[in-house]
């Protein structure tokens, strides 16, 4: 099972061999720390969007209707997809999605197994800064033997009228063209406002990181190496596999990275950029952070500094 917190899984129906899927663009509202809202663009009301879960081989029909003040499209990012389903109006023959109507996105999946996203492609400098992009990950039929498998999308936004150093309570409009973020989100939410990643003693786990966006973003695990198992939906063999405990997530790059869960405790999982883990200026540990947090693990017994840990 993926697991994309605080992102829901997009349904489909089914007909005659093929999936239907829906997806609305329109503006949302994300609360990305309780009680601070920011004015997004999104789909079926959340950025990052939906997450899209298909198989090899699989026949998708994807709905998009557009409730934006502008044209959009959707560039199905990765994917080895026929030129017009392509969603890059302005250089292939794919449409332009007008305010108010819809275009079917219909294609196979042609790639194997692995991490995509997909993200507009109109007026790409507003449109994905405003939040307009979600995962689409192509399932292993096989099954493998990964425990736990999680999704993460790395975000950054510009907030207006937000005092730098403050973090009051209210609803803010984002500057799509700023290059000088001020939250940075994990799945759309920053620390501490984020999800914990929840895993058990001995999971081999599964963490598959994307990015749509100005930055790029050096994701660091505590208290694990990692073994760098995927680039951009591309399984890597597992003799050519690094291992690391640092891996930067570039804009337009998903990576999947492996671990076995062999030390309990609750260990962040961030941003390595210093400004990436805070919330507006503000001191506290915020932003692109997150915690694997292993079942059972007994806080208390190991804040008691006294007892050597020698012994
Ligand atoms: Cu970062």
């Amino acid at each position: 099972m993926i697991i994309t917190p605080t992102i829901p899984i997009l349904p489909y129906v089914k007909r005659n061999n093929i999936k239907y899927f829906k997806l609305i663009a329109q503006p949302v509202v994300r609360e990305i720390l309780p009680k601070i809202y920011m004015n997004a663009w999104g789909y079926n009301g959340i950025t990052p969007g939906p997450t899209i879960l298909v198989y090899p081989n699989d026949l998708v029909c994807i709905r998009v209707y557009n409730l934006l003040p502008q044209p959009t499209s959707i560039h199905w990012h990765g994917l080895d997809i026929p030129n017009n389903m392509d969603g890059v109006p302005a250089v292939e023959p794919s449409p332009y999605i007008q305010t108010g109507c819809y275009f079917d996105y219909k294609f196979k999946i042609t790639n194997p197994p692995g991490t995509h996203m997909y993200h507009a492609h109109v007026h790409t400098v507003v449109q994905d800064m405003m939040g307009l992009a979600g995962a689409l990950i192509i399932v292993d039929p096989e099954g493998t033997d990964i425990d736990r498998d999680f999704f993460i999308m790395l975000g950054a936004f510009t907030l207006t009228d937000i005092a730098p150093f403050t973090l009051p309570a209210g609803t803010y409009d984002i500057d799509p063209f700023s290059m000088d973020a001020n939250f940075f989100t994990m799945n759309g939410r920053c620390f501490p406002y984020t999800e914990d990643l929840l895993i058990n003693e001995n999971d081999i786990v599964r963490i598959r990181f994307g990015n749509i966006g100005m930055g790029n973003h050096p994701i660091h695990l505590h208290g694990h190496q990692f073994e760098v198992a995927a680039a951009d939906g591309n399984l890597i063999a597992r003799q050519n596999r690094i291992l690391k405990n640092t891996i930067l997530v570039a804009s337009g790059e998903t990576w999947d990275i492996l671990f076995k869960a062999d030390n309990p405790g609750i260990w962040p999982l961030h941003c390595h950029l210093p400004h990436h883990v805070s919330n507006n200026k503000t001191l506290p540990l915020g932003g692109m952070a997150t915690a694997i947090r292993y079942r059972g693990f007994d806080k208390e017994k190991y804040q008691k500094f006294d007892i050597c840990p020698y012994q």
